[in-house]
């Protein structure tokens, strides 16, 4: 049987998956997402998702026409058609079919399909031996104009800067805010460890805030209680690619990538040049915590 994509309160194959091109979605990145995975059929922390997605709506005026239950109950119902247990799971919301003009009020239905399929790995090399990313010239969306905490369908930014990464040989690209400051990836929230100041001390596992231009991740957010359950000292703290060189391990983290080693940045060598203890350990973690943590469902 073909996928089946949930399109407007109707499951329908594939090919039959298609939206208007009057959808301000598609003519202004008018909408939001979410992107989730679910784990041997559990769908990990489905409840952020869902208050992301609704908060990021809200910011936009976007009413969406369901209660969170009842999105609940269409992205399981999805899931269970398509037979999926191991899924990536896209969430849409666009603001609707309108007119050849950018007024959101001429939109009178927001259109809104889940799309559930096969998760696609990133190769296993990037675990194993890490990544090497590159600072890009773009610089993340200033928060005042189109603030990043918003999951938007507006991703050029983000796209820029994955072309100027890929043009340069690498496969993710360091974002920096317009200060200067460290911001996030294109699709990952990016970490750094220092080892601890004393022989009794512990690790530190450090992430910029969101407010100086980074998504609120959810995978972002479960590392950081990971790290705090390890006693490791975890912090929100303002930091420039000047640290992030030095740092003792780098790492990223997103719903796709779950969490992936950096061992070089801009041609500097960052720690040993391996992946590194700690990242492994959030790692192992993380699997564990994708294997018993979730909302529950059952195909066949
Ligand atoms: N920053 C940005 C800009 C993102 O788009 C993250 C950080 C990590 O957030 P989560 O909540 O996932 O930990 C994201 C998330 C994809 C894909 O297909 C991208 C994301 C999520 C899922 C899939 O590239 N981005």
């Amino acid at each position: 049987m073909a996928l089946q994509v949930y399109l407007n309160g109707k499951w329908v194959a594939k090919e039959e998956a298609k939206i208007s091109v009057f959808d301000h979605g598609l003519l202004y990145g008018d909408g939001v997402f979410e992107g989730i995975r679910s784990y041997q059929g559990l769908v990990f922390r489905l409840q952020e998702h869902l208050d992301r997605l609704w908060e990021s709506a809200h910011t936009l005026m976007l009413k969406i026409p369901m209660s969170k239950r009842e999105m609940e109950k269409a992205i399981v119902e999805t899931l269970r058609i398509n037979k999926l247990l191991d899924a990536y799971i896209r969430v849409v919301i666009t603001r609707g079919v309108g007119d050849l003009g950018l007024d959101p009020d001429k939109c009178k239905q927001p259109t809104i399909f889940i799309i559930t399929d096969k998760i696609v790995l990133y190769p296993k090399s990037f675990y194993q031996k890490g990544l090497e990313i590159i600072t890009v010239p773009t610089v993340r969306n200033l928060p005042e104009a189109v603030n990043p905490s918003i999951k938007s369908l507006n991703y050029l930014n983000n796209i820029l800067a994955k072309i100027e990464a890929k043009n340069s040989g690498c496969a993710e690209a360091l974002m920096l805010n317009h200060q200067g400051y460290v911001a996030e990836c294109t699709g990952d929230n990016v970490f750094m460890v220092k080892a601890p100041k004393s022989s009794k001390g512990m690790s530190q596992v450090v992430t910029p805030p969101v407010y100086l231009g980074a998504l609120k991740g959810i995978t972002r957010q479960a590392i950081m209680d990971l790290a705090e359950a390890r006693k490791y000292e975890v912090t929100e703290t303002i930091m420039t690619r000047h640290d992030l060189f030095n740092a003792d391990e780098v790492f990223l983290t997103g719903t796709a990538a779950e969490i992936i080693p950096v061992v070089k940045i801009d041609g500097r060598v960052i720690g040993t040049g391996k992946p590194g203890k700690v990242t492994e350990a959030l790692l192992r973690d993380f699997h564990r915590l994708t294997r018993t943590d979730g909302v529950r469902y059952k195909i066949g």
